[in-house]
């Protein structure tokens, strides 16, 4: 967190974008009874990660930089199914603030919709660019495999340069939304309240009762009630003895869930990014009363 307490005024409205009003124009919409359970904040963060996780710390390809998602072949990725919902919701507000990049908008949506679901405020500052063209989208084989366990977890999120702690807390954005069958074939929300970010992913995982269900559908585990599931990635996280360290932690404490998750995803956000200067937020220039 210490990297982000730089603040300065060129970032603010750096490119002659007014942050403060593209943050308000995204909360402004998030809202949408006709959509799922009333939010499009789950689909925005599955964006901004979906965008970032790509990164590769071996060659540095990869990461939200770019906004590469919009192009072919990376917008028709297996992984990305559905997002096309939350491309073309940012879309929209990009017409209103046309001189954010939409690398810039797509990371900068995903922290507005996690601090207006109830989540911890999460670092974030703009300076990403966009390409022209899917000439640097990377291969569809980047991001996690639902149906793999805690090796592949590790290898996917190891890739990034991610450690074991860092996995357990990224994941637990699982709080928030659900599974499509339609768009991933797996079906169902991880919680009760979906919409809201919390804990509950790892007090559920922890509390709950999870047995295989018994559908057409590819292998996923479901609760006593049959309407909240698990991935087989997810039940990896309970039945591998070092990360099911960090989410009975988890589980016990949310603000320090909230601590690990901000710092993750911050981190995640920047993957592959260059800025140049020092380090700042938006939040912590409007703190300083410099806004
Ligand atoms: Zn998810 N995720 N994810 N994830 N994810 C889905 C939905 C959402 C995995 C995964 O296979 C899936 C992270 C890590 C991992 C969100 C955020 C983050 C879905 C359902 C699948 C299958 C998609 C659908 O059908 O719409 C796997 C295997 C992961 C790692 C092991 C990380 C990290 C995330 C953010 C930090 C979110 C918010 C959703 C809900 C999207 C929605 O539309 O409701």
């Amino acid at each position: 967190a210490a990297a982000f307490g730089y603040v300065s005024m060129g970032s603010v409205h750096a490119g002659g974008v007014d942050y403060e009003a593209v943050r308000k124009a995204i909360a402004d919409t998030l809202e949408d009874e006709s959509y799922d359970d009333g939010s499009l904040g789950p689909v925005l963060v599955r964006l901004a990660w979906h965008a970032s996780g790509t990164y590769s710390k071996k060659d540095g390809t990869g990461g939200s930089n770019g906004a590469k998602m919009r192009f072919f072949p990376e917008a028709f990725h297996g992984a990305n199914n559905g997002l096309s919902v939350a491309r073309n919701h940012l879309a929209r507000i990009k017409k209103q603030f046309p001189e954010i990049s939409n690398a810039d908008l797509w990371t900068l949506a995903a922290c507005v919709a996690i601090e207006e679901m109830g989540g911890p405020e999460i670092a974030w500052r703009p300076g990403r660019t966009d390409d022209n063209d899917g000439k640097l989208c990377t291969p569809d084989d980047r991001l996690p495999d639902a149906a793999q366990g805690a090796d592949h977890v590790r290898a996917v999120f190891g890739r990034m340069g991610f450690s074991d702690r860092e996995m357990v807390a990224l994941i637990g954005a699982h709080c928030l939304g659900r599974c499509h069958e339609n768009r991933s074939g797996y079906k169902g929300p991880w919680t009760r309240a979906p919409t809201t970010f919390s804990n509950m992913y790892f007090t559920e995982l922890v509390g709950n009762r999870w047995t295989r269900k018994n559908w057409d559908g590819p292998l996923q585990y479901e609760d006593p009630t049959g309407e909240l599931m698990m991935l087989p990635a997810d039940m990896a996280l309970l039945h591998d003895p070092a990360f099911a360290v960090v989410v009975k932690e988890y589980a016990a404490d949310e603000e320090l869930f909230f601590r690990d998750f901000a710092a993750a995803f911050a981190k995640l956000l920047e993957l592959g990014c260059d800025f140049d200067g020092p380090s700042t937020t938006t939040k912590a220039v409007t703190a300083a009363g410099v806004v």
